[in-house]
């Protein structure tokens, strides 16, 4: 009597698990004919690493890339936010390898320990974009190609409006608030720029520190900078135009007027810079374009296509200085 109950109540669970698995395969087979109708408009799969928020560019750059999908309708997303940390954006290219994704995008913080993972991908046979700053790597294979701006170029061109400004002769003090160190767009920023004052001996860089991009630690270290060296600066070089919105609130607390008591001048573009130039609160601006997302999806299809890409697509960068300069582009600046 015993077995008898045991084996309808086997009996019964067995029946329920095929119905289940029955049930299963249908909607499965059904999301197989549905993917097979897709395999004529099978979408392309970017996965991208974004460093983090630090600044206004960065959410430019942000909303340019999480605007893909939306303008390209054959193109699926998968997106990541590295939270600022080199790990973090290791981990997301693993699990893009893993999801085997078409082609990765990648904003690296820093230059150096990428080899390892980009090496990763290479086995899995899917492309790397670096977007927005470079690597270092022992093998230039290891990525397809890197769209983005020349940083050393910026930094020379902010060197240029300083040394125009104050001439040959006169001795200049110059704070610089760095970006990220180790960041491409940091060394080769404060390159360009000791490139563009070396032929000018009375420059001096008197104080050098980093502000990591952001409007908060910009402001902090600029603090710093004027409680030990106060009204001898005369120019505040920021690797970003954060830092420098940053560097503005400090000089005015300290009750002297930005722009015109000490000299700012910085790089990206934002909105808020440009209002503050127009305020005659900074003076020179070079602009970066964040807005890479289009480019990120021509390369990810001309890789896909089996193309080779150039192994460095320059952006297009425009000065600006002075609030007359300021006014004009603004009603004109998309980020
Ligand atoms: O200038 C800065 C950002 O990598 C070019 O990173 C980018 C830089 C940009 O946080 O604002």
């Amino acid at each position: 009597m015993k077995i008898k109950k045991l084996t309808a109540l086997v009996t019964v669970a067995m029946l329920a698990t095929t119905m289940f698995v029955g049930c299963g395969s249908s909607s499965s087979s059904s999301a197989t004919s549905s993917s097979s109708t897709e395999t004529t408009t099978k979408k392309l799969v970017i996965g991208f690493s974004q460093i983090g928020q630090e600044s206004g560019w960065r959410d430019a750059e942000t909303n340019s890339v999480k605007d893909i999908p939306n303008q390209n309708k054959d193109i699926e997303l998968k997106f990541s936010d590295g939270q600022q940390k080199q790990e973090n954006q290791i981990a997301a290219i693993r699990s893009f390898i893993a999801q085997k994704v078409d082609v990765i995008g990648l904003a690296p913080i820093v230059e150096t320990g990428w080899d390892t993972v980009l090496k990763e991908a290479k086995d899995a046979k899917i492309p790397v974009v670096l977007l927005d700053r470079n690597v270092k790597v022992s093998d230039p294979t290891l990525y397809a190609t890197f769209i983005g701006s020349d940083f050393i170029a910026e930094g020379k061109s902010v060197a240029k409006f300083v040394t125009d400004k104050f001439g040959k002769d006169a001795a200049v003090s110059i704070v610089e608030l760095q970006g990220t160190v180790g960041a491409s767009a940091a060394t080769d920023r404060q390159k360009g720029f000791m490139d563009g004052i070396k032929d000018f001996p009375t420059y001096k860089v008197i104080k050098s520190q980093t502000g990591d991009f952001t409007r908060a630690k910009g402001k902090e270290v600029m603090e710093a900078f004027l409680k030990s060296e106060g009204k001898k600066i005369q120019v505040v070089y920021a690797h970003n135009d954060d830092m420098a919105m940053g560097a503005i609130q400090a000089i005015e607390e300290y009750g002297l007027k930005p722009g015109v008591d000490i000299i700012i001048v910085s790089i990206d573009g934002v909105k808020d810079a440009f209002v503050a130039m127009a305020a005659g609160k900074t003076n020179f601006i070079a602009e970066c374009n964040p807005l890479l997302g289009p480019q990120l999806v021509q390369a990810a299809r001309d890789l896909k296509a089996g193309k080779t890409l150039e192994k460095w697509v320059k952006s297009d960068e425009k000065t600006f200085a002075g609030a007359d300069a300021a006014k004009a582009a603004l009603p004109d600046r998309k980020y």
